[in-house]
């Protein structure tokens, strides 16, 4: 429900025709909607987030699945705006479970008092900008509208679940879950058959988790995926009293990095190393777990060789933990690694040697139909009590395109973006003016460690904002020169990487009809940095500001 600040009633309001009701609007109550909503108060701007779910959280409010936990650190993937918060935050895990770290948003909503200006169960429908009046006019589901100067979208990278379309899922008389909109209820899968359909993070992480309490489960892989040993586990007191004494060093040094990570990349690429070099550096990284083993060269991602030889050190992995040379063979990915996310697993392959599992390789068969009683691939029925829908997201352009944005001329996203995604620094569109998205398209975002990758972009559009207000100009729009210029880059810097050679959500190749194109910037988080930097410092070059 919308309710305006003003005191109305939530419902159906009619438009101001004076002052816009708000000086921003920001959509979405996760990481990034939060931040954002905290920062522009703190600069004195009214503002309202309106938030879809009836909580806090984003992702984390969404993605309750069986095992659903961060794939990076905790100590990293947590906010740094404020020290206070940082240093009286406890992670008890080295990766934090999905409770948790819905706890810890909604402590940051109560702590920062975020809560008096977000309207939950308010989905936005529509955004238009209103040429003559300098605002934009915001539509939620239940018809509500509020006007704001400023419109930010926080609505997340992965917040558009792939909808799941196959034939005959109406007739289905079991239960069916999507990964990505998991129910808030307790689900059981106790002496069920379950299938589950897709293989990539959110299946990696659910898998040993429904396999230990199914009575059996069915894994249907289109394509398998690399995944690495989480080695979740406690975080020890010692330890972590040592890293929190040196916090703000560790988030110094993260900035430094491509991904804008804790963990280090090797300087060395691999024909740099010899065979017995590489052997220890990729042991290491496989022992300690976790993301790090995208660094393993620094030419990982971006020489074909290099890959070649991490990947063939992967699959080694996977037959020496998978008993059946067949099922390790199938579970064997023989893409790159790293042009599709790597996962992280917790006794993923051990998984498979359980005799409650099956996995059923679909890449030559796709699934027919769903029956009334489980799903039918490759001419045979598969009998199932629950069918698990893990198959992602309409990644990154996804959670924009679901809402009929339309600029000042009337021209729709849609229509601008029919060919694939075109942004200013991933920050702002051309012929969209007062309008701004975190992690947008074409930004490094889902290439980097998300929160602080966040908090940099809620920086930038919060001075941006300030900038404009202060100078008297408060309008602002990306040029179709900027926006060529950087989307020429972007590009450029793409085809260098291994990006390309992958079907994945990066390239949107998971939804049937989406316009194939790398969508996060592959240029790392330093570089971007500069380049948000130098557009500041030249006085927001790249950007038109006017009065009206
Ligand atoms: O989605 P995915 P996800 N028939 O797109 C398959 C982040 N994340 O939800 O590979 C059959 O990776 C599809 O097959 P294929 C993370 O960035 C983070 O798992 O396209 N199969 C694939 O196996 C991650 O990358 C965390 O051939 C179909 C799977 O479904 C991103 O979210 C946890 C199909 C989808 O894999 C998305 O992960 C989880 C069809 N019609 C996720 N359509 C944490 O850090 C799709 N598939 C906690």
């Amino acid at each position: 429900m919308v309710t305006p600040s003003t005191g109305e009633s939530a419902g159906k309001r009619r438009l101001s025709a004076g002052r816009p009701d708000f000086d921003a609007v920001v959509v979405g109550a996760g990481f990034a909607g939060l931040y954002m909503l905290h920062r522009l108060r703190t600069m004195g701007l009214s503002v309202r987030v309106l938030e879809k779910g009836s909580g806090v959280g984003g992702t984390w409010y969404w993605n309750r699945y069986p095992g659903a936990r961060c794939d990076g650190d905790s100590v990293e993937y947590s906010y740094q705006f404020s020290d206070e918060l940082q240093q009286e935050w406890r992670w008890t895990e080295r990766n934090a479970s999905q409770p948790e770290i819905l706890r810890y948003l909604e402590h940051v909503a109560d702590r920062f008092d975020l809560r008096r200006d977000i309207s939950f169960e308010a989905t936005v429908t529509e955004a238009r900008f209103d040429e003559a009046a300098g605002c934009w006019r915001i539509t939620t589901g239940d018809g509500a509208q509020l006007s704001a100067t400023y419109c930010i979208m926080a609505t997340g990278c992965l917040s558009a679940v792939n909808r799941p379309a196959f034939d005959g899922l109406e007739r289905f008389q079991g239960e069916w879950y999507h990964t990505g909109a998991w129910p808030h209820e307790e689900v059981s899968f106790a002496d069920q058959h379950v299938g589950i359909i897709g293989t990539g993070s959110s299946a990696i992480q659910s898998i040993p988790v429904i396999a230990a309490e199914a009575r059996h489960l069915t894994v249907f892989q289109r394509q398998p995926n690399y995944t690495i040993p989480a080695r979740n586990g406690p975080l020890d007191e010692a330890e972590y009293a040592a890293f929190r004494a040196s916090y703000g060093e560790h988030r110094r040094r993260a900035k430094t990095t491509p991904t804008g990570s804790m963990w280090a990349v090797n300087p060395a690429t691999a024909d740099e190393m010899s065979p017995s070099e590489r052997r220890r550096e990729m042991e290491a990284r496989w022992q300690n777990g976790g993301l790090s083993f995208y660094g393993v060269f620094a030419d990982l991602l971006v020489n074909g060789e290099a890959n070649d030889i991490a990947t063939d050190f992967i699959r080694s992995k996977i037959r020496a933990e998978v008993h059946d040379p067949t099922l390790a063979a199938l579970l064997s990915p023989h893409s790159y690694m790293g042009c599709k996310r790597i996962c992280l697993d917790t006794d993923y392959y051990a998984t498979f040697n359980r005799p409650n599992v099956t996995l059923v390789d679909i890449s030559g068969a796709p699934i027919e139909e769903i029956t009334r009683t489980g799903l039918r691939t490759g001419g045979r029925e598969y009998v199932l009590d629950t069918i698990v829908f893990a198959i992602g997201f309409d990644a990154m352009t996804g959670p924009l395109l679901g809402i009929d944005i339309r600029g000042g001329d009337g021209r729709t996203l849609r229509s601008k973006w029919a060919e694939g995604p075109r942004t200013y620094l991933g920050l702002a569109i051309e012929g969209f003016p007062n309008l701004f998205t975190v992690t947008g398209p074409t930004s490094p975002s889902v290439l980097t460690s998300m929160v602080p990758t966040i908090e940099q972009h809620v920086g930038w559009i919060a001075d941006c904002i300030a900038n404009a207000r202060a100078c008297g100009r408060p309008r602002i729009e990306a040029t179709r020169e900027a926006e060529d210029r950087w989307m020429a880059h972007h590009e450029e810097v793409a085809a260098e990487t291994l990006f390309p050679s992958c079907n994945s959500w990066y390239v949107g190749a998971n939804v049937p009809g989406k316009p194939r194109t790398v969508t996060p910037y592959t240029g790392g988080m330093p570089a971007y940095v500069e380049k948000c930097e130098a557009v500041v410092a030249n006085g927001y070059e790249g950007f038109t500001l006017t009065t009206a």
